[in-house]
């Protein structure tokens, strides 16, 4: 079942890439598809230098908007292969940080710059319609330093979202929200924080703070 999963994920990254997959990466999916480990180790150390170029390549197509939507995903997955064989040559994590902090990029709507009020952003849970449910909105602001946000549930229902550990500039937890309440946040350390609803994992948002 999991064997499944990841074929199709590469079906999906070899789809998307002919016009622009490395030697390398061409032969290195044959290597998984193939499931020859051997070889896909082998490739990994002879190419150990190559690999930061070649997972920031395949982090650009993942975001590119010539991707197509379905192809994305089989992106992200090679560039964590690789980032983390990466990780273990050379027990540097920045890349596979990286590659999780630009998939994370890959879920989000453009960031917008809203004005403060009184130093307070807003950004909202809204109920739930047909098409539009468990959202932040907006999902990604850019704010600056000693601002604050404040999440406003406006749904039926309670959401719970943290930063995430690792990628994230900082922390901060907003326990329980239930439908009506609202969490807010200063944000003193400048950086990119990503968060996730622990109830609704697709639920996701994105705070960068400026100096
Ligand atoms: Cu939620």
């Amino acid at each position: 079942m999991k064997r499944f999963g990841i074929a199709a994920l590469l079906i999906l990254a070899v789809s998307g890439s002919q016009a622009f997959a490395s030697e390398f990466t061409e032969k290195y999916e044959s290597a998984l598809e193939a499931n020859d480990m051997i070889l896909q180790q082998q490739l990994l150390e002879e190419n150990k230098a190559k690999l930061p170029d070649e997972v920031n390549a395949l982090i650009k197509e993942g975001l590119s908007p010539d991707t197509p939507k379905e192809a994305r995903q089989g992106k992200f997955f090679l560039a964590e292969t690789l980032a983390r064989a990466y990780k273990d040559f050379t027990g540097d994590v920045e890349l596979l940080k990286a590659v999780k902090k630009r998939s994370f990029d890959a879920q989000l709507s453009a960031p917008v710059r809203p004005t403060a009020v009184n130093g307070v952003h807003t950004i909202e849970m809204p109920t739930a319609t047909d098409s539009v449910k468990n959202v932040f909105k907006p999902d990604n602001i850019v704010i600056k330093k000693g601002e604050t946000v404040k999440w406003v549930n406006t749904d039926a229902v309670a959401h719970i979202f943290s930063a995430m550990p690792v990628i994230s500039a900082g922390s901060f937890s907003s326990k329980s929200v239930p439908a009506g309440g609202a969490f807010e946040y200063k944000f003193e350390k400048p950086g990119e924080y990503f968060y996730l609803c622990f109830i609704h994992h697709a639920m996701v948002g994105k705070v960068t703070v400026e100096e």
